[in-house]
């Protein structure tokens, strides 16, 4: 089966603001389409989208945010290479690579790349008469990911109202992504309840639909939380335990991190005590981002002194990136990777990186990003990768009930195995 068309466009994602889709045609008559996130709290070393600021794209009423540069490089240089071509992922990264070698796929910009790269992986598996999941797992039983959800966000997704980014959660007593998805949904509408009765009145809906309730220290959120799981008659430590994403590199100025909600600033070596006292006390089993993308011996002393079997999660420190994965690994400065397709800008690559994390016993959590949209992929890639975790955000808005949904149908129509990196 051929490629016969290509066609990006601008859409809108989950915050108002464009992002690129991409629709690709097949020979059979078949149309698949994907449109890419977009993050808020984005690392200095992620792939580069393109945004249209000043230049001839440039729409005046999207104030420098349109992407009609990339949509303009997928219809003008990569559609002509494509069309006439079998249906293959492999071909498809491969000439965008060529068309542009750039590591951060600057030229043709990673929210081009990416697009044509899922709608290709959407459509190969199409060819194949599969869906994206078993493209990647085609035999036996598929792995559903163990969640981790946002409750109380903070940080850039909701004006700060935290110093850190996230306060989430893990059903890992869970015996099903099904079962795991309930105790979730109660927790959140706990801590919703429980923030209306404390008197925050604004309970306000973060990017990634969590609670944006105000907490001047990170020990009140996550006690809060542990009140909700408590309320909803879990066990905290068994059946759920908490994650942080931290998110530092927003709050560190090269020299020190600046909690303003807490009305402190600590150096480097104060913070990593800060942490890890954080991580010991409370019943934290994650901990992303604690230090900042480029603070490369934090992490790496931080490592030596963390609690045992404490998940340290690198973000903005690896970006989906296998140079910086591979510098994690030989320096020993995480345990753990997110894995976020449009930091790489390409579906292979991507997986690439996941496979040499995996390769070195890292711990790998596919993710989504702040700025969403309706599609489901990232539950098929997850899934068809076997990826231990998935992180969406919260269970509020289509843009992220659409991957949880997505599990929910894989667990109910495949031989599923719900993974529990945790036990
Ligand atoms: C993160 C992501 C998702 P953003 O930091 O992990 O929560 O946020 O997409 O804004 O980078
Ligand atoms: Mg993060």
């Amino acid at each position: 089966m051929k490629i016969s068309k290509l066609v990006g466009y601008q859409v809108l994602d989950s915050r108002g603001r464009p992002t690129v889709a991409a629709s690709l045609t097949l020979t059979d008559g078949s149309t698949h389409t994907a449109r890419v996130p977009s993050g808020a709290s984005t690392g200095a070393h992620e792939a580069k989208e393109l945004r249209d600021v000043g230049g001839k794209f440039a729409e005046k009423f999207y104030s420098g945010l349109s992407v009609q540069q990339a949509v303009s490089n997928i219809n003008e240089y990569i559609a002509p290479k494509l069309i006439e071509e079998q249906i293959d992922l492999e071909t498809i990264d491969n000439q965008l690579v060529l068309l542009d070698p750039s590591e951060d796929h600057s030229k043709l910009g990673a929210n081009a790349t990416l697009a044509v790269s899922l709608a290709g992986a959407i459509a190969a598996a199409h060819s194949q008469n599969r869906s994206l999941a078993r493209f990647f797992n085609p035999e036996g039983v598929l792995n559903i990911p163990m969640p981790m959800v946002n409750i109380l966000s903070g940080g850039a997704h909701a004006n700060r109202s935290l110093d850190i980014q996230d306060v989430l959660i893990i059903p890992k007593g869970a015996k099903s992504f099904t079962e795991a998805l309930s105790w979730i949904v109660a927790i959140r509408e706990m801590a919703a309840k429980l923030g209306k009765a404390a008197g925050h009145t604004t309970n306000l809906i973060a990017d990634e639909g969590g609670l944006a309730i105000a907490f001047d220290s990170t020990e009140k959120a996550c006690n809060f939380v542990i009140t909700a799981i408590e309320k909803v008659g879990l066990k905290v430590g068994s059946d759920v335990s908490l994650a942080l994403d931290i998110a530092s590199t927003q709050f560190f100025d090269g020299n020190k991190y600046n909690l303003t909600n807490l009305n402190k600033s600590f150096s480097k070596e104060e913070f990593i005590k800060y942490i890890n006292n954080l991580v010991s006390n409370l019943p934290i089993i994650s901990i992303e981002d604690p230090f900042a993308e480029d603070d490369w011996s934090s992490w790496s002393e931080f490592m030596q002194i963390s609690p045992k079997n404490l998940q340290i999660l690198g973000d903005d420190l690896l970006t989906t990136n296998l140079t910086r994965l591979n510098r994690a690994i030989t320096e020993k400065s995480a345990n753990s990777i997110l894995i976020k397709a449009n930091q790489n800008g390409l579906v292979s690559s991507t997986l690439n990186v996941l496979k040499q994390a995996r390769a070195n016993n890292f711990n790998t959590v596919v993710s989504a990003r702040s700025g969403e949209n309706e599609d489901s992929w990232l539950a098929d890639l997850a899934t068809g990768w076997s990826a231990g975790q998935i992180k969406v955000g919260s269970t509020h808005g289509s843009e992220r009930n659409s991957k949880w949904n997505r599990l929910l149908e894989l667990e109910a129509i495949e031989k599923t195995k719900f993974i529990n990196p945790f036990n």
